[in-house]
């Protein structure tokens, strides 16, 4: 793939999600900036307009560049993803047809992985519960009962050990909690011990913290038998994505004490979680906040607009996927 030249042309940019001000505000008048907040909304595009689209921003995960929309730019060069996950913007397709894609790695890395602590905290020592016991006046009549589930006496299995993975490792070597993990290929410089067999690992630890990408490779990898594995004291956090997870298989193994509890930030059908779920006590529910404070927030939208102010002033994008790499002009 080969960066663009500049020119004195404007360039037309499709901005396709939901309205960001960092991206709407983010180009200089050489870009014309063609906005569509939803999948309904892009309908409206018309050919004339579509014909002249030679970068795309996806500004969150709700909408998508599957093949069928990329497929409407037959100028299009680069789709600037929000997010480090990108199974929302076809890859493959764009490889094969010399667009690259970008996304926003690193700069959310921390923010999830204390998330992922957090989450898993309040799981085992059951905050949320707690907070509704203090706010109902319970805690006037007798103390809130100790919690069954402790970070103390718990072996932690990383599902995944990239960026974010060896993140949330740190701070749970900080919190004295032994570390193991299964990705498909040891993590180079890292010395946690590597399960090549997900059973293997489940078999040996107590607690799972998921934080892989998502898409066909990872549909439903945790299923009844790794729950299985994992035991009764299994606790299973997921700050990846929620079709890691067989969900009905993790409810069915929470209602049958198959696995202690669970903490999560994902679900397999965003923003609709099962009701099954949502009226189980052993589970903490966030909707999808990994990286959802302002400063990072930001600090991902203005990746997205750098990427592709890069692309067009003739540099190599900042970020590419490993899809559709660029390492130089
Ligand atoms: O399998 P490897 O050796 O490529 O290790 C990567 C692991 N991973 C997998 N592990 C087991 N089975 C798979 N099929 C599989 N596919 C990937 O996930 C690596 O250790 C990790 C991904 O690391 P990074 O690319 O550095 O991603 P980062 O920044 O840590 O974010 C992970 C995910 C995102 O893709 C979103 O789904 C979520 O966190 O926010």
């Amino acid at each position: 793939m080969v960066a663009a030249t500049i020119s004195s042309e404007k360039i037309d940019l499709l901005i396709y999600g939901p309205t960001k001000p960092i991206v709407e505000n983010g180009f200089s008048d050489q870009f014309v900036l063609h906005s569509f907040e939803t999948t309904a909304d892009l309908e409206r595009l018309t050919p004339a307009v579509a014909e002249k689209i030679r970068g795309a921003a996806v500004t969150y995960n709700t909408v998508r560049g599957d093949s069928k929309t990329l497929a409407r730019f037959p100028k299009l060069e680069i789709v600037a993803a929000f997010g480090v996950g990108y199974d929302h913007v076809d890859a493959a397709y764009a490889r094969d047809h010399n667009i690259v894609v970008t996304n926003t790695p690193d700069v959310l890395t921390e923010e999830v992985a204390d998330v992922a602590m957090g989450l898993l905290i309040a799981t085992l020592r059951e905050f949320v519960k707690a907070d509704r016991y203090l706010r109902s006046g319970l805690w006037m009549t007798q103390n809130f009962p100790l919690s069954v589930g402790s970070l103390r006496d718990r072996k932690v299995g990383m599902v995944g050990m990239g960026r974010i993975g060896q993140a949330i490792a740190r701070r749970l070597d900080a919190s004295r909690v032994p570390v193991v993990y299964h990705t498909r290929n040891p993590a180079p410089g890292v010395s946690y011990k590597h399960y090549p067999d997900l059973i293997e690992m489940a078999k040996a630890v107590d607690t799972l913290i998921l934080i892989l990408p998502g898409g066909p490779s990872t549909t439903k990898m945790i299923n009844a038998d790794v729950m299985k594995a994992l035991g009764p004291r299994g606790v299973i956090i997921n700050v990846a994505r929620g079709t890691v997870v067989d969900e009905p298989a993790l409810i069915a193994a929470l209602k049958s004490g198959t696995i202690l509890a669970a903490g999560l930030d994902v679900f397999a059908n965003e923003p609709t979680v099962p009701d099954e779920l949502r009226a189980m006590q052993n589970v903490v529910l966030l909707p999808h906040i990994g990286s959802g404070s302002v400063v990072t927030r930001n600090a991902m939208d203005q990746l997205v607009v750098d990427n592709l102010k890069a692309w067009f002033a003739g540099k190599p994008p900042l970020t590419p996927v490993a899809e559709t790499p660029v390492k130089s002009r």
